[in-house]
């Protein structure tokens, strides 16, 4: 597992890098999720293919820029899937942007998750790793990431941000976002989940929702790359998640490696009022 963080130091300063002095645009093929990819998202997909390659105890890797999923060591442990550069819309007006990875052990269930970490491009280059807790590191002036601290949510935040066409929105989910500024919660909403967890996280608590809306009942964020490594990190900071309904995302049944859902990642008290509004 230790040589799978250390390609992930290594990963996420070279995308750093080419996110600072690479050509923007567009190439002309669309993803899995009908996404034109841009270039950005393809060199940081090949970045990442290229280092995983080079470790053996990698058994396959699946990115939301491929199909399907790609061998890499037959006698290998893991499978890595990654989302290699969430956000990437934002990279032309300069918001922080990042690179998602959840780490599977023999097969793509949420129940073999067994580490997930996350790279965040902004002014600073920092990486969170979790294994049994999420773990902050930033990049220092002598080139080696630095460990700042543990990272731990509260039982109640204030921050409350949350995604997706307001239009479409269930009356449920009206209802809570309305109860949440009512009791003064502050919106923070970037349109970069890995930037809006982030914040989140290191302001101690809150919630972060991307629900289902009329034209999308499966929402948008997918759960093998993006949803089931956030909510890793998030249930071993000691927070909770749901898709709405169930008690925790890891309840999902993988059965497409593309598949979307309905998520909410946040302190206790948001996430259990969510639950009770929901559920009313
Ligand atoms: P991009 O990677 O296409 O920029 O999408 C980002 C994202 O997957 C996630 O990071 C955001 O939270 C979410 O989409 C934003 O979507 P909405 O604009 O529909 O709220």
């Amino acid at each position: 597992m230790n040589e799978i963080f250390k390609s992930i130091e290594k990963i996420a300063i070279k995308i750093s890098n080419a996110l600072k002095y690479t050509e923007l645009g567009y190439t002309d093929h669309k993803n899995q999720t009908g996404d034109v990819q841009l270039k950005l998202d393809v060199l940081s997909d090949k970045i990442i293919e290229e280092e995983f390659k080079k470790i053996d105890s990698i058994k396959a890797i699946i990115s939301e820029e491929k199909d399907d999923i790609q061998d890499i060591n037959l006698d290998g442990k893991y499978i890595v899937a990654y989302d290699p550069l969430d956000g990437s819309s934002l990279v032309d007006v300069n918001f922080a942007v990042g690179s998602i990875f959840g780490i599977y052990e023999h097969e793509l269930k949420p129940k073999n998750l067994v580490a997930s970490a996350y790279a965040i491009y902004g002014p600073r280059l920092e990486l969170v790793i979790c294994i049994d807790k999420p773990q902050l590191y930033r990049f220092a002036e002598n080139k080696e990431f630095k460990f700042i601290k543990d990272l731990k949510l509260a039982e109640k935040g204030k921050l409350n941000s949350t995604g997706a066409s307001q239009w479409g929105w269930s009356q449920k989910h009206r209802e809570f976002v309305k109860k949440l500024f009512d009791e003064k919660y502050r919106l923070r909403y970037s349109g970069a989940m890995v930037a809006d967890l982030h914040q989140i996280l290191l302001k101690g608590g809150g919630i972060f929702s991307y629900p289902a809306t009329t034209d999308a009942p499966k929402a948008k964020l997918r759960v093998v790359f993006e949803v089931l490594p956030f909510a890793y990190i998030y249930e071993k900071a000691g927070g909770k998640t749901t898709d709405g309904n169930s008690n925790s995302l890891f309840e999902i049944e993988i059965k497409e490696v593309h598949q979307t859902t309905p998520c909410f990642f946040g302190s206790s008290y948001e996430i259990e009022t969510l639950k009770k509004i929901y559920k009313d």
